[in-house]
């Protein structure tokens, strides 16, 4: 079973990932694997000034000898260097600790509701960890899972297809450099720079805003995840891992929102036999999933971003100390997190696929996933 697990504070000393069940025999290295992703995460036009400090890199502290993977937990660790601006107000110890309580919490943040569940009196105590600053450390463990999942032939790629009022129409053929070029990841250069001009506009409004990224992973095999469960359904899986991240409200798999407005007959994906290739579709708008299984076609779904939650122009809320009406809180803050989110949602996508190629192909070696891949692609192909 592959699982991962996280653990660090914002502005603490670290981020800690172990990332368990990753097969042995896998070359990982972190300057070639890792630290890729987690730059395209930090980029992204609508950035704060907290990006300005960090420079993220993963450290492998356990799992790795010799530049492979040995089958036992794999940990990693990304250094906070705003750690150094935080040691007094972040500090561990209780002696000489000095608390200045935030209670003007923010309408859209977990502060209120974190603070309520584990009866706290500083929101401080909420958002350290309640950040987005916590997706750093799911791009790495999404990134060993990619690794993993190049030498199984699977792919994850995303796009922006909206930032606010701005969009371009859904393709299936997206220019990968294109998407990498632009400065919001919007495979349109166009659109991209009204998505742009559209962050600028936001900023200056002391505003922020929201959007929607597709995430696509091809190469996958037919016949992961499950029909038989609620709980091993493939779709129901993703949903949740891209539901996840920070600002995430909403999740298609495929067309879903233009097949609630079809009749049948414009929705389904016929499938047809071709030789030497095996069972096809001719159209792919159930996302590569039926009835909760892969059905060979490429998986993509598309993420639905809120507008992040910190305004520098305060929305009116409550202190939760006095219950009086007030401004939220203000320190500092990102404009739009929708192309960094698209990053983020690759390493979810990527992981719950890794995942389940993991379940369906035993993972206790490298060399027995790509054995028993074979042998399943060659059945597969058969017509029976
Ligand atoms: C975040 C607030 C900002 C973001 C942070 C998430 O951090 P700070 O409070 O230090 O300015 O930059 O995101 C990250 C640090 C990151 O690496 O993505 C929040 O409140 O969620």
């Amino acid at each position: 079973m592959l699982r991962f697990l996280t653990a660090g504070e914002s502005h603490g000393p670290q981020l800690t990932v172990i990332v368990e069940g990753v097969p042995a025999g896998l070359s990982l290295d972190a300057r070639r694997d890792i630290d890729p992703h987690l730059r395209r995460r930090q980029g992204g036009y609508g950035r704060g000034k907290r990006q300005q400090i960090e420079q993220d890199h993963a450290e492998i502290v356990a799992g790795v000898r010799g530049g492979l993977t040995l089958g036992s937990p794999v940990a990693l660790v990304i250094t906070n260097r705003d750690w150094d601006n935080w040691r007094g107000p972040m500090q561990v110890t209780a002696a000489g600790f000095k608390r200045k309580p935030v209670s003007r919490v923010r309408p859209g943040h977990a502060d209120l509701a974190g603070m309520l569940k584990y009866d706290l009196d500083d929101a401080r105590d909420v958002l350290e960890r309640a950040s987005a600053r916590e997706t750093a450390a799911r791009v790495a463990a999404g990134a060993v899972a990619m690794a993993l999942l190049a030498r199984l032939g699977v792919q994850v790629s995303s796009w922006v297809q909206r930032i606010g009022a701005v969009a371009i129409d859904w393709r299936d053929q997206v220019d990968p450099a294109a998407v990498e070029a632009s400065p919001v990841r919007c495979p349109d250069p166009g659109a991209s720079e009204r998505m742009v001009a559209a962050i600028d506009a936001a900023r200056e409004r002391g505003d922020t805003l929201g959007g929607s990224a597709v995430v696509t992973a091809s190469g996958v095999v037919a016949g992961l995840g499950s029909y038989a469960q609620w709980d091993r359904k493939l779709d129901g899986l993703i949903a949740q891992a891209l539901c996840s991240i920070p600002s995430v409200k909403g999740v298609e798999i495929g067309a879903a929102a233009a097949a609630a407005r079809s009749p049948g007959s414009q929705v389904h994906d016929s499938p047809r036999y071709v030789e030497g290739e095996g069972f096809r579709h001719l159209s792919n708008r159930q996302g590569g999933l039926t009835g909760g299984v892969t059905d060979g076609e490429p998986v993509w779904a598309t993420v639905h971003f809120k507008p992040i939650s910190t305004l520098l122009a305060p929305l009116r809320s409550v202190d939760a100390h006095t219950g009086a009406e007030v401004n939220a809180h203000y320190e500092r803050s990102d404009i739009c997190v929708v192309p960094a989110g698209a990053v983020v949602a690759e390493a979810m996508l990527g992981w719950v696929i890794a995942a389940a190629m993991t379940e369906k192909l035993g993972g206790d070696s490298l060399s027995e996933m790509r054995r028993n891949l074979a042998g399943y692609r060659r059945s597969t192909r058969r017509l029976r």
